[in-house]
């Protein structure tokens, strides 16, 4: 294991409520019937293809203008949240886990979907850990496509062989699985049936879990 890459949301810190809730505000709005079990469709996926998810939920047709519209004002309602994000945030076990990872010299990178992860990260005050964070809006297929998973491993210079990445989501376990790497998902066992390794709490994840899983992969 020479790199980890992880997602942000739901991983490193608990923004995957936010945005729940930043949705299912949106969605009431709308009269849509969304919820928890529906949400787990929206985790990893982009802001626009979130928005088509809920969308789908009803029978109306909006213009591509409209759409923007939505997904502005559900990204206002969330920046709003965030702002109070604070290093107390961080999941439990991350930042001792990140510590371990640079002592021990490997690589981290960021590979979230979300174009608000730069700003979470620095509210937290974790950035100066990550060797790499990926550019979403240089993505042009998010996950379950490998791409931001191979991105993050390229921009390290580590084959995605030797990468472990952490997810929290069904669609970031396969973006880390058809990238050629080994997957822990952070969850419930019937959420994340494809991961290689499940650990319910982040507080689970240390350097010898990590370390000692991927050498020993099937
Ligand atoms: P951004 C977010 C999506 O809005 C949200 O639905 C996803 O669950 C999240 O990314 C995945 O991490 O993207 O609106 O913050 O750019
Ligand atoms: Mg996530």
């Amino acid at each position: 294991m020479k790199a980890v890459i992880f997602d942000l949301d739901g991983v490193i810190t608990d923004t995957a409520e936010y945005h729940y809730l930043a949705w299912k505000s949106l969605a009431d709005e709308l009269g849509l019937p969304f919820d928890k079990e529906y949400n787990e469709k929206l985790k990893g996926v982009s802001r626009m293809e979130s928005l088509e998810l809920i969308l789908a939920l009803g029978n109306t047709e909006y213009t591509d203008e409209e759409k923007y519209q939505l997904a502005d004002q559900k990204n206002e309602l969330y920046k709003e949240m965030i702002k109070k994000v604070t290093p107390a945030d961080l999941l439990p076990g991350i930042e001792s886990l990140l510590k371990e990872l640079r002592e021990a010299g490997i690589l981290i990178a960021l590979a979230s979907a979300s174009k608000n992860a730069p700003f979470i990260l620095d509210r937290l005050e974790v950035t100066h850990y990550f060797n790499h964070v990926v550019d979403v809006t240089q993505i042009k297929n998010g996950k379950p496509d490998p791409e931001i998973f191979l991105t993050g491993a390229a921009k390290l210079g580590v084959l995605p062989a030797d990468c472990v990445g952490v997810e929290d989501a069904e669609a970031g376990i396969e973006s880390i699985r058809s990238a050629g790497m080994y997957a822990v998902g952070v969850g419930t066992p019937a959420q994340m049936q494809k991961a290689d390794l499940i650990v319910a709490s982040t507080s689970e994840l240390t350097l010898d879990l990590l370390k000692s899983s991927h050498a020993n992969r099937a």
